[in-house]
């Protein structure tokens, strides 16, 4: 199973296409659009939301609703297109205005313009912009679709925005009301002081990054390999979630903490009762590379996007002066963008893990496969 997608931020659509689903796969479209309209939101998002309504197109691969076997084509279309299609048309524009040599620090401007032999860095940013995620999350909404089938849950919240940070434990179903805070995150205290830091910042003209917590429930032991490095599925599930704009550091279970612990207060200590089980879960679900039956904890770091209003020091790429570099349109805080998509993504590389090891060629071969294992 595999995912390639395509287009850029004022192009005309975002385009999408899964090769190697399964048939039979029961497509719920509005659930797709709900989880598209979910990363459109959260407290912190800028002006462009307002003109974007995301929903997905489904161009092949299903008929009534069920998925054929064949690729699976889509496209979730860019509305701001109209507004810059004098700017970025395939088929002919004006290529001087607009535009970008004042790259932005953090962003992928000087060193993608440099690399593409670019004399204007918008070639680049259009396609490194985050607004590609919406096809991830479209394909995403799919893949939690065919996870879903066997029993397989994906969750998450913020669990920190800017370093105010919640570090309490909560239940994996406690995580879905997540989705109905402002900032994904379930410590309301903690949430308000965040949206009043996140409005300071839009005021100072500066951005916010955060961390995100993803959990997934259900999914049984042995997926994964200890066989193959490249083939683990922490390497699988970080390099998917490293993937994603602005994440900059991932973490499985305990990750970083667990290296100034003692061993005997990190490794999970195994019982058996009618089959095996753990009372704690620092492995975050993962041990040797392979899921071990317990919830996968995945945490991942997003750094302040590099779009800063006041401008950082940068020079022109092209004059090579000292300037102030280009203060765009963009959001002060993504942070429950990011936990939507990093949903997407971790679906994504669980889904591949699962056709990997399962195979099947239609879904009542998959989820019989996935029922027989012990
Ligand atoms: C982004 C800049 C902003 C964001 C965009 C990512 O877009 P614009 O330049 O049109 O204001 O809103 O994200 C999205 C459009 C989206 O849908 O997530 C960037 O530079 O990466």
């Amino acid at each position: 199973m595999k995912l390639i997608t395509a287009g850029e931020s004022h192009g005309k659509a975002l385009v999408g296409i899964i090769e190697g689903l399964p048939s039979n796969l029961k497509i719920d479209i509005p659930q797709i659009n709900r989880f598209l309209a979910l990363r459109q939101g959260g407290y912190g998002r800028g002006a462009r939301q307002k003109i974007e309504s995301d929903e997905i197109e489904i161009l092949s691969g299903v008929r009534n609703l069920l998925t054929t076997g064949s690729p699976l084509a889509f496209l979730v279309k860019n509305r701001d297109y109209e507004n810059w299609r004098e700017i970025t048309a395939p088929e002919g524009c004006d290529v001087r205005r607009k535009m970008l040599t004042k790259v932005r620090p953090g962003h992928a401007d000087l060193a993608g313009a440099l690399k593409y032999d670019q004399s204007d860095a918008r070639s680049v940013s259009e396609r490194a912009s985050a607004r590609e995620t919406a096809a991830r999350v479209a394909a995403g909404g799919i893949f939690k679709q065919y996870l879903s089938a066997l029993g397989v849950k994906i969750s998450g919240c913020v669990r920190s925005v800017c370093g105010i940070s919640d570090e309490r434990r909560y239940d994996f179903e406690e995580l879905e009301s997540a989705k109905s805070q402002p900032l994904f995150m379930l410590d309301g205290e903690k949430q308000l002081r965040a949206m009043e830091l996140i409005d300071e910042l839009a005021e100072d003209g500066d951005t916010a990054g955060g961390v995100i917590e993803i959990r997934v429930k259900g999914l049984k032991s042995g997926f994964g390999s200890c066989m193959q490095y490249s083939e683990k599925l922490d390497v699988l599930l970080c390099g998917a979630a490293m993937g994603v704009q602005a994440i900059k550091g991932v973490e499985i279970g305990a990750g970083f903490s667990a290296a100034g612990m003692r061993g005997s207060a990190v490794h999970d200590e195994i019982y058996f009762d009618g089959g095996f089980y753990r009372e704690t879960n620092n492995a975050g679900g993962i041990e040797g590379g392979m899921s071990n039956g317990e919830e996968i904890v995945l945490r991942a770091a997003m750094k302040p996007l590099p779009t800063l209003k006041r401008g950082l020091k940068t020079v022109d790429f092209i004059t090579k002066e000292q300037q102030t570099a280009a203060g765009e349109r963009s959001d002060v805080c993504a942070v429950c963008a990011a936990e939507i998509v990093l949903e997407s993504v971790v679906a994504c590389a669980l889904a591949e893990a699962v056709d990997k090891r399962l195979g099947g060629d239609n879904m009542r071969e998959v989820k019989e496969r996935y029922k027989a294992l012990r």
